[in-house]
């Protein structure tokens, strides 16, 4: 569609006809420095609309980032923006509020005219020789229009030391909104524990691809991971352990309140889950009262699932309920609080609806929504409720007629959007329960049609949940995230008639440059034609 990438394919003719060296392997593929600049269409996830033009702009050492809007938010994303592109070109960068028709222009014009339909996180990325300018009406826009940029700069960018450059990105425009408001990643510190700096680096990389929602399941039969005053011991002694019987851990509460301030520097919303009445054996383990026996089961450290229950009968059971939604939902300013509610095989179906027709509305009591695995829809879920689809083929009857009375759907189909699944046989790492999920078939669905007979207004968006029963250093989530991951971020973002794995598999493969220029250490898979400079 757009002049450039041939240009760069066809100047690589001069490259040695060998079998280790392809045509996109050489330098001046798009995206390499001193190569046509990307073109404007190249990136992940795909943007809604692209009009390139002639020309280009490039990064010199005295451009500056210019920001205007009278909050200081756009500010910050001009100081993010700096921070990003100062280590490798070398240059200043200064952020100014002096307004000027030259540099880069991020500008936050809430009520303009023309930028209305761009809603609370589309944005319009103007590229001519002159300057860049960014345009949005919030600061989650002019984010997302940030990591849209950084991919449209050479791969050498995300460098922490200094590049030759040059640093020239394509003319013309893009104007991007979301196809859904819900773009979330999931990450289990329970099964294993990650610390503050390990989530910090999760949430970097999440915001590359325009992820807005951090799910984190701080607690499971194997950890429970946050500081809850009213039960301390829940931290200290139910997050003493983890999967093969380590040192496991927890948040404190200024742990926890970082991580969310953390997030929502890069426009994420943390989305706290607390799994009931199932997965609950490390909370069991602290405390005898919860048991209908009264005795404390021991802490466990295996990977099976389904064997606790809290005690439904019990009313110590609410008391705990409600302080631990309380302690959480006064933590966590954004709107959702995750209850969990999978697999309790442990609790009959008769105790599991009662419970959830008590806990529901303990949510709602402390003024957050209610958000649960999709078994909730075979309970009573409350007006306004949102079910996480877990499923593998979107046949469940009780999820469509629940989304058919209201209930929201956030879909994670296991064989599809699992980033803990084995790509194939040979992956060191992950489950298989699922079966394999290469990335073709983590990308290559519609999450519009995908649950029989819901209807599309009632899919809220995606999310990719990283279970840690394998996992236990950065690594090795990012080995399991990425590739498959942007191809999530894509689904939730990009417009269905974006969708074409043949398109998608080339543009991923040149964020691959990118990664091993950020260190993200990703599954090379073999479905993707990655550019072997
Ligand atoms: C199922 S998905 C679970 C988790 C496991 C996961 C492993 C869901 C709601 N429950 O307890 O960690 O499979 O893939």
């Amino acid at each position: 569609m757009v002049a450039g990438a041939g240009t760069a394919a066809s100047s690589a003719s001069a490259a040695p006809a060998s079998p280790w060296f392809s045509p996109s392997s050489t330098a001046s593929a798009p995206g390499a420095a001193g190569a046509a600049p990307t073109p404007l269409d190249r990136v992940v996830p795909a943007p809604a609309s692209v009009r390139p033009a002639a020309g280009s702009y490039a990064l010199r050492s005295d451009t500056r980032i210019r920001v205007s809007g009278s909050d200081g938010s756009a500010r910050r994303v001009g100081d993010y923006l700096a921070k990003v592109l100062r280590p490798s070109t070398g240059f200043s960068l200064p952020v100014t509020t002096r307004s000027g028709d030259d540099g880069i222009r991020l500008r936050l014009t809430p009520k303009a005219a023309g930028v209305r339909t761009l809603g609370a996180e589309g944005y319009r990325l103007q590229v001519t020789g002159r300057a860049i300018t960014l345009t949005a009406r919030g600061s989650a826009g002019l984010f997302h229009g940030v990591q849209t940029l950084r991919q449209l700069l050479p791969a050498s960018i995300e460098r922490t030391t200094r590049q030759p450059g040059p640093w020239r990105v394509s003319g013309g425009t893009i104007t991007d909104v979301p196809r859904y408001a819900w773009r979330g990643a999931m990450l289990d510190v329970s099964r294993h524990f990650f610390g503050v700096d390990q989530v910090k680096r999760y949430i970097d990389q999440l915001a590359l691809y325009k992820i807005n929602k951090l799910h984190l399941h701080l607690s499971d039969d194997q950890g429970w991971r946050i500081a809850i005053d009213s039960w301390p011991k829940l931290a200290t002694h139910g997050g003493s352990t983890q999967v093969g019987g380590g040192p496991g851990g927890y948040y404190t509460k200024a742990d926890y309140r970082e991580i969310v301030r953390y997030a929502a520097s890069r426009e994420l919303t943390v989305v706290p889950e607390v799994d009931m009445p199932g997965h609950t054996n490390a909370a069991l383990a602290s405390y005898a009262e919860l048991n209908c026996d009264g005795v404390a089961p021991p802490l466990y450290t295996g990977t099976e699932v389904g064997f606790s229950s809290l005690c439904v009968p019990k009313e110590v059971t609410y008391d705990f309920v409600d302080d631990v939604i309380r302690e959480l939902a006064a933590l966590t300013p954004g709107r959702y609080l995750h209850i969990g509610g999978d697999e309790a095989h442990s609790t009959s179906h008769e105790d599991y609806v009662a419970f959830m027709d008590r806990v529901q509305p303990v949510v709602a009591k402390y003024g957050k929504t209610v958000v649960g695995w999709h078994q909730l829809t075979g309970a009573h879920p409350v007006k306004g409720a949102i079910a996480q689809y877990w499923g593998t083929d979107g046949s469940e009857k009780e999820v469509a007629d629940a989304a058919k009375a209201g209930t929201r759907l956030v879909l994670s189909p296991a064989n599809r959007a699992y980033l803990d699944m084995k790509y194939d046989a040979n992956t060191p790492l992950g489950l298989d329960w699922a079966g394999y999920v290469e990335a073709k078939q983590s990308y290559d669905w519609d999450p519009g049609t995908y649950i029989k007979d819901a209807p599309e207004s009632s899919v809220l968006g995606v999310e990719a949940p990283l279970w840690s029963e394998t996992l236990q250093t950065s690594p090795q989530i990012e080995y399991m995230a990425f590739p498959r991951l942007p191809g999530i971020a894509e689904l939730g973002w990009s417009p269905a008639s974006t969708h074409d794995w043949e398109d998608y598999r080339v543009r991923v493969a040149a964020q691959g440059p990118r990664w091993d220029a950020m260190r993200i250490a990703y599954y090379h898979s073999p479905q993707i034609p990655w550019p072997t400079s």
